[in-house]
């Protein structure tokens, strides 16, 4: 009822629907849902047949001769790992053997970091999945898997159509031995604002129960204390709790003496005394050189007891260098991505740091074959996600002027080209810098490196210098993450925000420099149950649905929404749910364990008047037609 009612909507018939007309027309949500699961999942497949998928339309397609991706064939069961050694022994005794053993420890980021800074964070579960068993067996000498948080959380709604706890669940349950490793932004959760305590609590215990071992912690603003919640959380767990100083500038650099090797150190022996079991060093753009690696793994290796964990970005092409001295100065571990999604905004290259460290004291212990046979997977995993490449052809110097994330890095780049400031790239670059220096040189990684591209688009595309912004006599209309941001509603940076800028953009007001959770109220945890199965048709709720409202109200329930509507595509190959299907083509989808559906796209036919079209399927054996609106 539901879909005939949503098929025969004067708005949904005409051009202009889109998946906010869903959002925005409640009264389709009227009439019980009684479509099954294969007739939700045949009616997606036919609408983005049709009509294209929104965001894969006009944009480059899949190469000529695509084959599905294969992985490697897992060889044998799962041998012991590090999640066994955590399971047994618990997260100290994991530190404890991080810190005994000789060998480059290697975190494999290729499921979250390695997709989210080269294609938009757009992979999907199944692809992830498809790999789990094939790491479990082998590649069981890998630290850990980074397969969840930072932007990949609100991307599986919003963009995906799927269920991020569903996704850790099952990668989790695929690959048991493996340590799973999660990117939390500390206050400010898998979002991108502070949340009160008691929000981030239950998220944290959530991830724990769903499937999470170890939890890097980061602030985006450096603040010890915005961590704490979190980190204490964590340890609550009994999972890892990595504790990451985010790095900017540069150590070597008497221009930036504001984060200097004093400064690093300072902060690691905070995060060590604040409960960590790992120091995790975040160098989210990639600007840490090969010689200060060499200075700052010294020191901290010398001023802490904890193992260190070492994370960059290879923007300017330089970072295996500085992981190789890194290892060279004792770093416990470290992070690469697999080949084919390495390089660039990603990390830097799996194969090629294990290749250099080969036969020295610091062998990672990875067999560089199961590598190379598992980059052929992820190689044609990205084939499917063409759509969604930046361009960015080589890596760039540049990016020791701007300090943009990785994961921003293309991100803000699209954004400039949707204002039409694409020729003046650099422009923007330079600006972001000027911007940065306005807020006094602060950490920039999400999400206050969102608030200062934020700053500097506004900037160029109104034509603004610095020193006119600054101006106190000229009238400047913020943007309202600026303005949110030197309320204090970010935390404090070290040294805080520049007081005449607060002044001019507070309009006098004080900002708050008290953690911002200080005078956030608790969630009411079971109201908010109530509100969410209140909107979702008396729906039992449970911890998972939970946390994923308490985090992006708007986002879960629009995904629920349209989850009423195409049920679970997330069991679709990625080229059926971004291209459909073609004419006389078969697929398979696995839609619960067990449970399969085989699909097969007899024929679409012609458009009629009423401007319909009815596509002609067989579901396991059994005809089935399926009409949507040619949208085309
Ligand atoms: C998304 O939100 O982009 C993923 C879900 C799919 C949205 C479907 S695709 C067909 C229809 N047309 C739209 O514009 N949205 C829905
Ligand atoms: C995120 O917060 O998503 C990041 O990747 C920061 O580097
Ligand atoms: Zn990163």
């Amino acid at each position: 009822a539901f879909v005939q009612n949503l098929l025969k909507h004067p708005t949904f018939l005409s051009n202009e629907y889109t998946t906010k007309f869903i959002d925005t027309t409640p009264d389709l949500f009227d009439f019980a849902v009684t479509q099954d699961r294969g007739t939700k999942v045949l009616t997606y497949i036919a609408d983005i047949t049709v009509n294209g998928h929104p965001e894969t339309t006009g944009r480059a397609t899949l190469a000529e001769g695509f084959k599905m991706p294969k992985p490697p064939t897992p060889r044998g069961d799962a041998p012991a790992g590090t999640r066994t050694l955590l399971d047994e022994k618990g997260p100290k005794a994991v530190a404890d053997w991080m810190l005994a053993q000789k060998q480059l420890l290697i975190t494999d980021t290729t499921m979250r970091d390695g997709h989210q800074s080269l294609l938009a964070t757009r992979m999907r579960s199944i692809d992830m999945i498809t790999a789990a068993p094939s790491y479990a067996a082998n590649l069981p000498e890998l630290f850990s898997l980074e397969c969840w948080g930072g932007a990949t959380f609100d991307v599986a709604f919003r963009f995906l159509q799927e269920d991020p706890w569903q996704r850790l669940r099952d990668i989790r349950a695929a690959c048991p031995n493996i340590l799973t490793q999660m990117l939390l932004r500390g206050s400010n959760g898998v979002g991108y604002t502070n949340y009160p305590d008691n929000a981030v609590q239950a998220f944290v215990k959530q991830a724990a129960e769903t499937g999470m071992d170890v939890f890097r912690v980061f602030d985006s603003l450096n603040w010890v204390e915005n961590m704490r919640v979190a980190m204490d959380a964590v340890v609550e767990t009994g999972k890892i709790c990595e504790g990451a100083v985010c790095y900017t500038g540069d150590i070597l650099n008497p221009d930036r003496a504001k984060y200097d090797l004093k400064y690093y150190v300072a902060m690691a022996k905070e995060l060590e005394a604040a409960g960590a079991h790992i120091l995790g060093l975040k160098d989210m753009a990639g600007l840490l050189k090969p010689a200060a690696a060499r200075v700052l793994i010294k020191a901290l290796k010398e001023e802490i007891g904890i193992p260190i964990h070492f994370h960059t970005h290879d923007t300017s092409g330089i970072a295996g260098a500085s992981i190789l001295a890194a290892a060279e100065m004792g770093v416990d571990a470290a992070d690469c991505a697999m080949d084919a999604l390495s390089g660039n905004t990603s990390q830097p290259t799996m194969g090629s740091i294990v290749e250099a460290l080969a036969h020295t004291e610091r062998d990672t212990g990875l067999d560089i074959e199961e590598i190379r046979q598992m980059s052929d997977y992820w190689e044609a995993v990205r084939g499917q996600y063409i759509a969604f490449e930046s361009g960015m052809q080589a890596p760039a110097s540049e990016v020791y002027l701007h300090e943009m994330p990785g994961g921003q890095f293309t991100n803000l780049k699209a954004q400039a080209r949707s204002m039409g400031l694409e020729e003046r790239w650099h422009e923007v670059a330079h600006t972001y810098a000027q911007v940065n220096q306005m807020f006094g040189d602060i950490v920039k990684v999400t999400p206050s490196s969102k608030v200062v591209g934020d700053m500097a688009l506004m900037m160029v595309s109104q034509g603004l210098s610095r020193e006119q912004v600054e101006d106190p006599a000229r009238d400047i209309s913020f943007p309202d993450s600026v303005i949110d941001m030197m309320r204090g509603n970010l935390g404090q940076p070290p040294g805080g925000f520049p007081a005449p800028l607060v002044a001019k953009i507070l309009k006098g007001d004080a900002p708050n420099l008290d953690r911002p959770g200080k005078h956030l109220p608790p969630v009411d945890l079971e109201a908010m149950r109530q509100e969410l199965s209140d909107k979702l048709d008396g729906k039992v709720i449970d911890d998972e649905d939970l946390n994923s409202y308490i985090m992006y109200p708007k986002v879960f329930t629009d995904y629920a929404a349209r989850h009423e509507i195409y049920g679970p595509v997330r069991a679709l190959p990625t080229k059926t749910f971004f291209y459909g299907m073609e004419q006389g083509e078969q697929i398979s989808a696995e839609i619960d364990p067990g449970k399969t559906l085989e699909i097969r796209l007899q024929a679409v036919a012609d458009t009629r008047e009423d401007g319909n079209v009815r596509v002609f399927f067989e579901l396991n054996g059994q005809p089935r037609v399926i009409r949507v609106p040619d949208r085309s």
